[in-house]
């Protein structure tokens, strides 16, 4: 299994910050700042070019000659001579304190060196004993920041991604699942329930002889540490910080183990309840009827046995489900396979990396039948969009491709800005010409409640719109949700027969599923879109359709699972 870009991108950012420490160039300390992003957001593993040919490493933007050989180096042994010399250079406890706001390097160094800091709880108690107050460099105004900030952060969890979680997680349950006697092997807790962010990693195994199990796991290369290891459990903390917890159960409880560790804890409390009312006891070994196991081998006997059907793991945040499911009213959930095309990507045309032809050969690789090519317009500039004279010559392009093409249809599209005052960056005669124009944000995130919700309306409002793209444009972790009033948003795009997105990039999701349930129970059509700026992203649209699940999403709420006539009936209606 080639490490993951996202291992790759810690060890990375480890060399960034412990050269900042070291106080080296800041360039240099840039350098490896900005290809740790590049790496991680790279749609192919790193350490699989890296093992076919170092060279083309340095076609990643970012990636130099030198950076290219220390990528080679971590992509095979896991870390780099230049870090373990770092790393042992460095004095102990400057990382960690690193990582504390308002500390940089130079306090770092203070801090570590000068006050022998070693932990955030350690700097916790030397702020609130008065310690920072009269080092140079410190002082008292930076150690109230320090403190507040420090006791402002102790409750939040420190989350990851799950896309980023599944880099690590997907290939260490393959490792379990060829282990001699394991049967069967799942993924549990927030990551089946497919949260877009996890805290940790819950992994559940079939298997009779437990400790053969956990041996495998503890002694995995994922396993940066053995937190416990008992006979039927274990966890390990991996390279990035995660944890991942195991259980090992036999034939007979199995069921009932994914069951409990899928959670939530929520709906698991929501079940047990009904369990009681029959006086039926349920934990994670089973469903019992005094000392007598009832059911437990498979999931499904654990609904059976309250007079449920299978309730969608996605589902079950005890937000009404159990009510539905006693209803008969479960949605029948989208899946992977309903979807037939992919309404919003990049070309070289703005600020793609593949021609419209190569991405059309990949999207019929993946059995679709359209794809529209929905490039951006002029007014953002990193993206290097297309001005209305540009998008027609594209669209002549695409017209001749598809001439060419047999099995799947080019669509021809635009991502198209909306202005600070609600107005579109493209003139009324090119969106007219267009197959399916998409709007969407990509400046002043931060106007007042008022004026942003005005924008959007105007934005909706217009005759040529066909798509609302990552509507809040939120960047998870980076950028807040663009604050406007959703509801308004909804309404007029239900009035304007627009459809609101659910783009598939795991740092957008975009609807969130809360969101996207909203808009899906007041009617507005949602499409999956992966937003794919190079071929492999392509592939990307699973972590989108797993969001419009938990957003209790069915086939028919999404349009990119018609066929492509009845797609394009679709969006001539909103026009
Ligand atoms: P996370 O890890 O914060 O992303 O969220 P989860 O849901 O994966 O939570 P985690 O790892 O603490 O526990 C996994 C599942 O185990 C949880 O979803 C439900 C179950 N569980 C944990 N603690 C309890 C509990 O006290 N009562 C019940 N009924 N279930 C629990
Ligand atoms: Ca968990
Ligand atoms: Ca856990
Ligand atoms: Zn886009």
């Amino acid at each position: 299994m080639p490490l993951p870009n996202a291992e790759i991108a810690r060890v990375l950012r480890e060399i960034a910050d412990l050269l900042e420490i070291q106080n080296a160039n800041p360039f240099r300390v840039r350098a490896y700042r900005n290809a740790a992003r590049t790496v991680e957001e790279h749609p192919e593993s790193v350490a699989a070019i890296a093992a076919r040919d170092p060279d083309e490493l340095t076609e990643i933007p970012g990636v130099g000659k030198d950076l290219a050989t220390t990528i080679t180096e971590i992509a095979k042994k896991g870390t780099a001579k230049q870090l373990r010399d770092l790393q042992r250079e460095a004095p102990a406890g400057a990382l960690e304190m690193l990582s504390v706001p308002n500390v940089g390097p130079k306090r770092a160094r203070i801090l570590a060196e000068r006050l022998k800091i070693r932990t955030r709880e350690g700097l916790l108690k030397a702020a609130r004993a008065g310690k920072l107050a009269d080092e140079p460099g410190l002082g008292a105004v930076i150690q109230s920041k320090i403190l507040r900030d420090l006791e402002a952060h102790r409750e939040e969890e420190h989350r990851i991604s799950r896309a980023a979680a599944a880099q690590y997680a997907e290939p260490l349950l393959e490792r379990l699942r060829r282990v001699r006697g394991v049967t069967a092997a799942d993924i549990a807790g927030s990551f089946r329930r497919a949260r877009e962010s996890v805290g940790d990693i819950d992994m559940l195994v079939r298997a009779d002889d437990g400790a053969k199990v956990v041996d495998a796991f503890t002694s995995a290369p994922e396993a940066a540490d053995v937190i416990e290891s008992g006979a039927t459990k274990a966890a390990i903390r991996l390279h990035n910080g995660l944890r991942v917890d195991l259980r090992v159960f036999d034939r007979d409880s199995y069921g009932a183990g994914l069951h409990y560790f899928t959670g939530s804890k929520a709906h698991n409390i929501a079940i047990r309840k009904l369990g009681q009312a029959r006086k039926l006891k349920i934990n994670e070994y089973g469903v019992w009827k005094g000392e007598k196991r009832v059911a437990g081998r498979e999931e499904k006997e654990i609904f059976d046995a309250v007079g449920l059907p299978w309730i969608p793991p996605e589902m079950r945040e005890d937000r009404g489900e159990i009510e539905a499911a006693r209803a008969g009213k479960l949605p029948d959930l989208v899946e992977l396979a309903d979807i037939r095309g992919d309404l919003h990507s990049h070309s070289t045309g703005s600020d793609g990396r593949n021609t419209i032809e190569e991405m059309a050969r990949a999207a019929e690789e993946l059995g679709y039948e359209y794809l529209a090519i929905t490039d951006h317009s002029p007014a953002v500039r990193v993206t290097n969009g297309m001005d209305d004279a540009g998008f027609k010559k594209q669209m002549a392009a695409i017209d001749k491709l598809n001439a060419k093409l047999s099995k799947l249809t080019v669509l021809k599209g635009a991502e198209v800005d909306i202005h600070k005052d609600g107005t579109l960056d493209l003139k009324d005669a090119t969106l007219a010409a267009l197959d399916i124009v998409l709007v969407s944000i990509h400046s002043y995130f931060d106007l007042p409640p008022k004026e942003q919700t005005a924008r959007v309306l105007k934005a909706l409002s217009h005759a040529h719109v066909d798509v609302f793209a990552h509507p809040t444009a939120r960047l998870i972790g980076r950028r807040r949700p663009a604050a406007f009033d959703l509801e308004a948003a909804i309404k007029a795009a239900l009035d304007h027969g627009v459809m609101m997105e659910i783009d598939a990039q795991p740092e957008r999701l975009d609807l969130d599923d809360v969101s996207a349930r909203t808009a899906h129970e007041r009617g507005v059509m949602l499409t999956i879109d992966t937003d794919a700026h190079a071929l492999p992203e392509l592939t990307g649209m699973r972590w989108g359709v797993d969001q419009a699940r938990r957003a209790w999403v069915s086939k028919k709420g999404i349009a990119n699972t018609r066929p492509l006539g009845r797609l394009l009936k679709l969006l001539h209606a909103a026009r």
